[in-house]
């Protein structure tokens, strides 16, 4: 196997996946030399790409105003995301059944001496994160963003480690913001800091194999470490090397890390930015980080996320099905598929097949749905003959199935994503919204559905010559 992630042909970082991708699958990729402005320049080609239905990987190799190239779409197409962990083809489903497989036994990292990441040096004074290609990528941005770090953080009761992608504005060439959401585990870590006056110690890492991604980004309880669930997606331990001013250890072969320290009780207006939902995040009062160190290699390369695009989207449907899908299983065994689909901005709807034994089970797996995955507000629970993953299917459920009063419950004032434009106060960035639960599934004395008796056994060609059944 020469995936990216298990091979031994090509290292399992960023660089060593690009070089997969050029030699295995070279229309993945497209390099871009002309001089591109970060400010809507990159942005506007991504957007275009998208509009035409293009989603390649783009390597923009002169971003103007740094020496530095920017790989940017890696996660925008699903094909990429199944050769980050291995597998030449196969579908949705089955990729997801293999990430299952690989969370369930995760692998510990080891720590190294060195590593790459610590090739170039560069603290106090001297750091200047202006000098990375940061992007501005909407109209009504607040300024640049970093919005495919890898924030890895300790929990200072447990030692666990965790990591999110969190955004960060740039407000000065040491100082960043972040927007932490309510629903992140990064939050609770964060504020035991906080509450202890304490600075928090943040390792921003930058640029990585998509199987890293997949694994420290898969949704998870507190209590598990998320390294451990990189090293399992990329088969291999992750190599750490302890930073250089913070107490916190790093992959040793990412391309960029910055070292920072949230300041106590300090806020500075954050956003907006345009988020996930396709709409402006609100400006929030935010905490600030300080970064200490820019540590990297020494020919590095700084990746983004095109935040509001399928770029950030898909990533973010598969990093929560498998979660969903085993906690939905306590809940109702007979559970046969999930899908987070695209119509729901990969995050807020969530479709469900069972193979229903009682009633009643259907609202189960819908509330434990709500319990595995806080961004979830609408939850359809259908029969294992409706295809989840068209939603087309769903809606015929919904449509024939469902008598409201009986079928639809609705939890009012629970947690959900501040960046919801229907929440209580989306100006506010409020994270409390309406969780809705449709039992979409036939109930007792559903009628027949019509049927015409043989007609799958007919040789359509006999009657009519040269026929084509278009599938
Ligand atoms: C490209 C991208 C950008 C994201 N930006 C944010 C963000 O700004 N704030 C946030 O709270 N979550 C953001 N997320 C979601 C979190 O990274 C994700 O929910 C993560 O699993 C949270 O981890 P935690 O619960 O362990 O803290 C983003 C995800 C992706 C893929
Ligand atoms: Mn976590």
């Amino acid at each position: 196997m020469t995936g990216g992630a298990r091979g031994n042909d090509y290292t399992p970082d960023l660089r060593g996946f690009i070089a997969y991708l050029e030699a295995e699958h070279p229309e993945e990729v497209v390099r871009i030399s002309a001089e591109v402005d970060p400010k809507f320049g990159v942005s506007g080609i991504l957007h275009r790409l998208e509009k035409d239905e293009k989603f390649p990987l783009v390597i923009f190799e002169n971003v103007k105003g740094s020496k530095i190239p920017l790989v940017a779409n890696m996660h925008a197409g699903f094909e990429r995301l199944r050769y980050g962990i291995g597998l030449e083809d196969g579908t949705i489903k089955e990729f997801l059944a293999e990430c299952a497989q690989r969370e369930a036994k995760p692998i510990p990292p080891v720590s190294v001496e060195s590593g790459p990441v610590q090739e170039v040096v560069v603290t106090g004074d001297d750091v200047d994160v202006t000098e990375l290609p940061v992007c501005t990528y909407h109209e009504k941005d607040a300024g640049a963003y970093i919005t495919a770090g890898l924030a890895l953080m300790r929990d200072p009761d447990t030692g666990i480690n965790n990591i999110g992608i969190y955004r960060h504005q740039v407000h000065e060439k040491n100082l960043l913001g972040i927007q932490v959401s309510e629903t992140a585990d990064a939050n609770v870590i964060w504020k035991k800091f906080e509450s202890r006056g304490e600075p928090c110690p943040i390792a921003i890492i930058i640029g990585h194999h998509p199987a890293f991604f997949i694994g420290s980004l898969a949704f998870s309880p507190m209590d598990s470490d998320e390294l451990h669930l990189a090293g399992a997606m990329l088969q291999r331990p992750v190599p750490l090397v302890p930073c250089k001013t913070i107490p916190l250890d790093v992959p040793a072969d990412a391309e960029i890390v910055l070292e920072c320290v949230t300041r106590p009780g300090e806020r500075r207006k954050e956003a907006p930015f345009g988020e996930y939902p396709g709409t402006y995040g609100p400006q929030r009062m935010n905490p600030v980080l300080e970064i200490k160190a820019i540590t990297r290699r020494r020919d590095a390369l700084y990746q983004n996320a095109f935040v509001g695009h399928a770029d950030n989207l898909l990533l973010s449907g598969i990093i929560r099905t498998t979660f969903i899908e085993n906690t939905v299983k306590i809940a109702c065994p007979t559970v046969r598929k999930v899908a987070v689909p695209r119509s729901g901005r990969f995050r807020f709807m969530c479709f469900i097949a069972i193979r229903k034994m009682m009633e009643g089970e259907s609202k189960q797996a819908a509330m434990a749905a709500f319990v595995a995955d806080p961004f979830l507000k609408f939850v359809v629970v259908v029969d294992e003959d409706v295809d989840v993953y068209n939603d087309t299917e769903v809606f015929h459920a919904i449509a024939t199935r469902v008598r409201a009063d009986r079928d639809i419950f609705m939890v009012p004032y629970a947690k959900g994503s501040p960046l919801d434009p229907a929440s209580y106060d989306p100006a506010g960035g409020s994270h409390l919204v309406t969780k809705t639960g449709i039992d979409a599934t036939r109930k007792d004395n559903y009628p027949d559905e019509i049927y015409v008796p043989g007609n799958e056994n007919i040789d359509m060609a006999k009657y009519i010559p040269g026929y084509d059944a278009g599938r």
